[in-house]
């Protein structure tokens, strides 16, 4: 299947890894939206909220939730928002059922339909290494 996350969670392309169970795979958001930027995703492929099933909904929020907290004491955050987006209306560009975990800083004026940018690549894998530590 041409799925971008399917690729990922194959590890035929890489990815700043935070955590992995048998069902969902959390890494770094490579176009980050805020410092901390990162993706909970289940491992069988659903496009979206739509037809995603109870259980892969239910294990994406218990990892959403650790990686929460992981990001938490790694960055101190003022605020974070989990986010899950469906359909081009949201800005969804990944048609495999995803929840974003985006530290927020007060005043930082992120709006839904941010826009993608590439971050630095150095500075998402030390992020990494330290949200790891944390979990
Ligand atoms: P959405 O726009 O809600 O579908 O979010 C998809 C996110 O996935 C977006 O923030 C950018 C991110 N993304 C796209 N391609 C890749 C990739 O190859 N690796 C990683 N780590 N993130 C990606």
């Amino acid at each position: 299947m041409d799925c971008i996350f399917c690729k990922i969670i194959a590890a035929e392309i890489p990815c700043f890894r935070l955590y992995e169970d048998e069902d969902t795979l959390a890494f770094m958001d490579i176009n980050p939206a805020s410092e901390g930027h990162a993706l909970v995703i289940p491992k069988e492929h659903f496009p979206d909220v739509h037809v995603v099933s109870d259980a892969a909904i239910a294990s994406t929020v218990v990892t959403a939730k650790k990686i929460a907290s992981a990001i938490n004491k790694t960055l101190n955050p003022d605020g974070m928002n989990l986010l899950q987006c469906n359909g081009p209306a949201a800005a969804q560009s990944v048609l495999h059922f995803h929840m974003h975990v985006l530290p927020r800083r007060d005043g930082d004026e992120l709006k839904l339909n941010w826009g993608l940018a590439p971050g630095d690549m150095d500075a998402i894998g030390e992020l990494a290494e330290r949200i790891r530590e944390n979990l």
